[in-house]
């Protein structure tokens, strides 16, 4: 049994946060979770426990999820993490979970390491934030003044930003694709091991699935079924309410 103190995990059904329900399942974590609803001023808690700009104020400072908030079991104070390479990396630190297993999740040698933060890294930063940033939220891609002051159209421009967003995706989808590994001893990504990488891109893997024609990535949904096959992804595909992926 773990000792650190229950967490409060802030989230929205199928959106990126579920790999982090999926590790604190899988680790045995206690957490309380936290559903967001839309408001006027962003998201903020469904359970009324703090206002849109509170949240944005104590807890996340962008207004997203995944969030965590929690007392630190070291020094009794209470912390707020953001940001899905830092919180997944915490969350096997603070598990029960030996060193080898520890491992098998964030790699094990100084290289294996190196490649999931690598991995890590280019699923938040290209991956989510400039593919899925602007395919899910394109009018934060321009300024609409300046479009209107050049003589352009915000709904033209708008489209456009989301058509160069889906051309990103299916880069990102093709890249994935070609560097998941072929070998059963593998990478960090479509491993013989279930790592934090794989974690983390099975969340694109779900969204592709609702927008592109996904049947060509075939070794990434393979990945997928491995993930969820995890009983920590099929607490959380049923906590969220959501179907497996269908092969
Ligand atoms: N870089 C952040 C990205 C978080 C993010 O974009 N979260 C989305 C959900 S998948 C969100 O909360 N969106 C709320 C909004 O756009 O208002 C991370 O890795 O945690």
């Amino acid at each position: 049994m773990t000792s650190h103190p229950e967490f409060t995990f802030y989230y929205h059904t199928e959106a990126c946060s579920i790999a982090v329900r999926i590790l604190l399942n899988n680790l045995a974590l206690p957490f309380k979770a936290i559903p967001m609803r839309q408001s006027p001023n962003g998201i903020e808690p469904a359970d009324d426990s703090l206002t849109a700009l509170e949240y944005k104020a104590q807890v996340h400072h962008m207004g997203y999820v995944p969030a965590l908030t929690f007392t630190d079991p070291t020094t009794g104070k209470k912390e707020v993490l953001i940001e899905m390479p830092a919180i997944l990396n915490y969350l096997v630190s603070v598990s029960s979970l030996d060193t080898e297993a520890k491992e098998k999740l964030t790699g094990s040698t100084p290289l294996e390491k190196a490649r999931v933060t690598s991995w890590l890294a280019w699923l938040s930063a290209t991956v989510h934030a400039q593919a899925f940033g602007p395919f899910f939220a394109p009018h934060r891609f321009y300024d609409a003044d300046t479009v209107i002051t050049a003589g352009g159209n915000v709904e033209d421009t708008q489209k456009a930003v989301v058509e160069g967003a889906k051309k990103k995706a299916v880069f990102c989808y093709e890249s994935i694709e070609r560097r998941i590994a072929d070998s059963e001893y593998g990478t960090v990504l479509g491993g013989k091991e279930v790592t934090l990488v794989d974690i983390n891109a099975y969340v694109f893997l779900r969204w592709g699935r609702k927008a592109f024609d996904m049947s060509k990535f075939v070794k990434y949904a393979k990945m997928g079924k491995k993930v969820e096959e995890l009983e920590g992804a099929k607490k959380a595909l049923q906590q969220e309410g959501l179907e497996a992926l269908a092969v």
